[in-house]
């Protein structure tokens, strides 16, 4: 751990809550934890990708979150575990079964276990935290919400299930909207939606995931929205474009699709009023001044997060950020 990082930890005082996605949120969050302690840091993750394959239950943003926290995510291939060997995968092939979403051996023993502690009963959120403390993490990381929610996606080519649209059909098809089901009558975390209105809270974070299909299942809960807003906390996204391109995934596609700039200020436009603070990376400091004038505050610094040093510096500049508003 550095002395940079260090200085951070005795400085920001009270509680933290991030709105993650996959990858991008993943890798905040990574230096969110190594800036913040156990009791200060809660992370939401989006259950919107969540499917049933192989007869498993897959939750593809927490995996991602819990991997990156646990130092064990392959980032490289940006989803799954590091020194994965995929002998099962080649089975099933063989066997004629589905193979087009690849599930590692080690990845299998998290989906069978979850899958398992669920049908045994048991909440997203318990599953959760018992496989997060078999990887070794003290930090809270909470799915969006215990009920089941799913992504749907409108293509050129028909509603897709997320997974085919994302996976199967490799972002190819053009997207005309999107649709959550399940969200209207699922209800928010009740972990986050007391977090909320506790007045330790200091900062809530939408991490730089994809503003349409990471952040907005989580924002499309009852309540979620209202309870951002009403929170005495500054709400500070980090944005996830980058001189027009998505560090990764097809949030830049999706935009254009949307008839959206692929710009980050499209991104705070698009989050407008939610939003009391925007991190904007150093590329695009350009915006600095529309972005204000939205009556969004702003922060420019380097977002690209490509070592654990980087995503420390990250999160330590949010959080100075975020202190700023309490002044
Ligand atoms: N993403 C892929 O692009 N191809 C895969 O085969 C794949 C498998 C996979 C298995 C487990 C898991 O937790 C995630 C996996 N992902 C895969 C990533 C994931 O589906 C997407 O990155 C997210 O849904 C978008 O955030």
């Amino acid at each position: 751990m550095t002395d940079v990082n260090l200085a951070t930890k005795l400085s920001f005082t009270g509680k933290v809550l991030a709105l993650s996605g996959g990858v991008g949120g993943a890798k905040l969050c990574r230096g969110l934890t190594a800036t913040l302690t156990p009791d200060q840091l809660t992370i939401v993750a989006n259950t919107g990708d969540d499917f049933d394959y192989w007869d498993l239950r897959i939750c593809p943003d927490l995996d991602s979150v819990m991997y990156a926290l646990a130092d064990l995510n392959d980032e490289e291939r940006g989803w799954g575990l590091r020194d994965e060997t995929w002998r099962t995968l080649i089975a099933m092939r063989r066997l004629g079964g589905a193979e087009w979403f690849q599930i590692g051996d080690q990845d299998l023993a998290t989906h069978m276990l979850r899958t398992q502690l669920l049908r045994a009963g048991q909440s997203l959120s318990a599953v959760t935290q018992q496989i997060a403390a078999g990887l070794g993490i003290t930090h809270s990381l909470l799915p969006m919400s215990e009920q089941t929610v799913a992504t749907k996606v409108n293509t050129d080519q028909g509603w897709l299930d997320f997974q085919q649209y994302f996976v199967r059909d490799k972002c190819q098809p053009e997207v005309r909207e999107l649709h959550f089901e399940g969200a209207d009558t699922a209800q928010l975390n009740p972990l986050v939606s007391s977090l909320l209105t506790d007045e330790a809270l200091a900062a809530i974070v939408v991490c730089p995931s994809n503003p349409f299909v990471s952040i907005d299942p989580i924002l499309s809960l009852p309540d979620c929205r209202g309870l951002l807003k009403k929170s005495s906390a500054p709400v500070i996204a980090v944005s996830p474009i980058i001189a027009g391109r998505a560090v990764k995934g097809p949030a830049a596609k999706m935009m254009r699709e949307l008839d959206m700039p692929a710009t980050a200020l499209a991104v705070a436009e698009y989050y407008g009023d939610l939003l009391d603070g925007y991190v904007l990376d150093e590329a695009d400091a350009e915006y600095v001044d529309d972005i204000t004038a939205l009556g969004i505050q702003v922060c420019v610094a380097p977002t690209l997060m490509t070592d654990l040093n980087s995503k420390i510096a990250l999160a330590d500049a949010l959080l100075t950020f975020a202190a700023s508003f309490k002044a």
